[in-house]
């Protein structure tokens, strides 16, 4: 089946018919000065609509509306814990019902299969909101024994809301990155201000609708699609309280500059260049899957993808001519194509990003094991799942955050030297070893500087799982019981027992 109007589900049709407004105060309204913005489906580079662009005079309106929403005696300020553990637990349920029409969305906007859109991020979207609904009850604080001597006291500790949060967020997974910012901030109590990524912003506002629908009051989530200038208004915002930035590190370094001028709390996810380790121990069938699913995954478009492969010299040919042949069976096409395994890249500034990164390898004397520097389709931003060889440390592929369908391979003889190498960067957001001794995978996973692990897997995740990165990977845990601390201020109370 390929994309008509004729596969579209009749609400999908019926939301890209209606104005695209942006969300503020429990209203959808038009930018203030009337800008919109064309968002395309990359699959066909064709607009699939106008969206209202938001500028600093709509973050003005929102933040009002946020810190509104937010300040006593406000409805949701009037919230129990237990009020939004349901409320949280309504929007799961809504999502899920919707779910076919998300991962429409997510297919037109932003390239992705249909399939891969409902089974991975409609249903995390989903289980996100169901696994903090349990934490709204459960933000308890503890009590401390003082030690004075002749008087006596009672002292604990309260866990806060911090106030009004800007979530600002990438385009590779768009709901779900919505939900990471939205459902932990409104968990403790906070109010949003969401920017969705000016490449995919339907699902966010889609979002928007089903908030307003499980009755989530007005202005404690805003929706404002825009551009960058946007995203930067809300940072250098007086009123916002914390910054929540999923994005490249680039971005991350302006935003925790501009935050400090008034020191609002930052929590940050950047970019990632793993390294994934082969030994020649391994399990080799699932060490190879593991590279291509850790690879290719969301047509390479994954900050924890595994774009940097080295392998035990032993057995170096028969993984990349195993990843090589895997990634050659790889089949392109847009979100609705039957058969198809991988969508397009998402913008044209991607696609002439990442091809630019292959034919600069090429350049530089690398081999391509598999894929192509030229486009996948005479039209879209496909580009095909590439295997490079014969590459240095000192190369871009092998340096850079290309953030496409691109692996490099590289030869290892020992443990000191690979460990070396895989910490040879700036990132540190995930990695992987592969071996059966259980000796080798544990004792080279602890020394590996990554905020995430994977041991004999690649890509196994929970919504119960922390994570985040280390050095120029960011700022902060996102998920799991660690979620709720950056969402949150600790309080000490003192009393004297007189
Ligand atoms: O990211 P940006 P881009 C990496 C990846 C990719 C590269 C560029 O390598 O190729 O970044 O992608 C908003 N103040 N990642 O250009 O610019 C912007 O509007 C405040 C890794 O799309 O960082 C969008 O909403 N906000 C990453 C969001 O920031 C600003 C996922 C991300 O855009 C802003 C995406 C500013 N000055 C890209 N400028 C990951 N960690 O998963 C832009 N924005």
């Amino acid at each position: 089946m390929s994309l008509d109007s004729s596969t579209l589900l009749p609400a999908v049709r019926a939301f890209l018919s209606s104005p695209k407004q942006l969300l503020i105060d429990g209203e959808w309204v038009d930018a203030k000065d009337g800008k919109t913005f064309a968002t395309v489906n990359p699959s066909t580079e064709e607009v699939l609509v106008q969206v209202a662009q938001a500028s600093a005079v709509d973050v003005d309106r929102a933040v009002a509306a946020a810190r509104n929403a937010f300040e006593a005696p406000s409805p949701w300020s009037q919230f129990t814990p237990r009020d939004r553990s349901h409320l949280l637990w309504r929007i799961g349920d809504l999502i899920e019902a919707h779910a076919d029409e998300f991962a429409q969305l997510e297919a037109l906007d932003n390239g992705k299969r249909v399939e891969a859109a409902r089974d991975g991020d409609v249903a995390t979207a989903a289980e996100l909101f169901r696994y903090f609904a349990g934490w709204a009850t459960k933000m308890e604080g503890t009590t401390i024994p003082m030690s004075v001597p002749g008087r006596s006291f009672h002292a604990y500790t309260r866990r806060e809301a911090i106030g009004v949060v800007a979530g600002i967020v990438p385009w590779n997974f768009p709901l779900l990155m919505a939900c990471f910012k939205i459902v932990p901030a409104i968990t403790a109590g906070n109010t949003v201000i969401l920017k969705p990524a000016e490449q995919t912003p339907l699902t966010a506002l889609r979002l928007g609708e089903l908030l307003l629908e499980a009755g989530l009051p007005a202005g404690v989530v805003n929706i404002l699609p825009g551009y960058g200038d946007a995203g930067a208004a809300l940072v250098d915002h007086p009123g916002v309280d914390k910054v929540a930035f999923t994005g490249s590190t680039e971005v991350g370094k302006k935003i925790a500059a501009a935050a400090s001028v008034n020191l609002k709390k930052v929590s940050l996810e950047l970019g990632g260049k793993a390294p994934n380790i082969i030994f020649a121990d391994a399990d080799l069938d699932a060490a190879i899957a593991g590279a291509v699913l850790g690879g290719y995954f969301n047509e390479g478009q994954c900050c924890v993808n595994g774009s940097r492969l080295y392998v035990q010299r032993a057995v170096f040919d028969q993984v990349v001519d195993g990843v090589a042949a895997a990634a050659r069976a790889i089949t392109v096409g847009d979100g609705f194509e039957a058969g198809a395994h991988m969508g397009p890249l998402v913008s044209q500034e991607q696609f002439d990003k990442v091809l630019g990164y292959i034919r600069g390898a090429v350049a530089d004397g690398a081999v391509l094991s598999a894929g192509s520097a030229d486009p996948a389709r005479d039209r879209g931003f496909f580009v095909s799942p590439t295997l490079i060889t014969g590459v240095t440390e000192q190369m871009a592929v092998q340096t850079d955050e290309i953030f496409g369908p691109v692996v490099t391979a590289i030869p290892f003889d020992t443990e000191d030297e690979v460990v070396a190498a895989a910490n040879n960067t700036v990132y540190g957001l995930a990695a992987g070893v592969w071996s059966n001794n259980i000796g080798t995978a544990h004792r080279v996973g602890a020394r590996l500087r990554a905020g995430t692990v994977w041991l004999n897997t690649w890509h196994a995740d929970d919504v119960t799982l922390p994570r985040g990165g280390f050095k120029q990977s960011g700022w902060g845990r996102e998920l799991g019981s660690f979620g709720l601390d950056d969402y949150t201020e600790l309080k000490t109370v003192i009393a004297e027992l007189r």
